[in-house]
């Protein structure tokens, strides 16, 4: 059995969550906050048998979109009198950073 940790932007969770559904998948979803851009962001986790993994990437991509986001990058430490004017920067954020991972055991009681 594998586990697929997979990292989409708020937007995207839900139709993703809805594909998954419709396919027979089971999955979670988690409210997250990426540690670079401090925004929310959802983590879909969904247990699945190896021979289901890459149709269920397929639908991930299919589901999640990249997009450009500008963000300001923090100040950096200044002197005294010194005048620092942010300048936005462009990151891509997505569609969707996945990782598949083994499991060793699993249970439902
Ligand atoms: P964030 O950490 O908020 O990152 C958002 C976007 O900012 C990233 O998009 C990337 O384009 C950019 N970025 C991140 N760290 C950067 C850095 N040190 N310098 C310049 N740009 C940087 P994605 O790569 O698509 O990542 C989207 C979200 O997926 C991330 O949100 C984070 O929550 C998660 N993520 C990405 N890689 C991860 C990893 N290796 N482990 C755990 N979570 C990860």
């Amino acid at each position: 059995m594998k586990l697929i940790v997979s990292i989409v932007h708020s937007d995207d969770a839900d139709t993703l969550i809805r594909a998954l559904q419709e396919q027979g998948h089971r999955c979670t979803k988690i409210s997250t906050t990426g540690g670079f851009l401090r925004e929310g962001n959802a983590t879909v986790l969904i247990g699945a048998e190896e021979a289901q993994v890459d149709a269920i990437l397929e639908t991930i991509r299919d589901n999640c979109h990249a997009r450009r986001q500008l963000v300001s990058p923090l100040p950096p430490v200044a002197e005294a009198g010194e005048l620092y004017i942010p300048r936005p920067v462009e990151v891509q954020i997505g569609g969707a950073t996945v990782f598949v991972v083994n499991v060793e055991r699993s249970a439902k009681f």
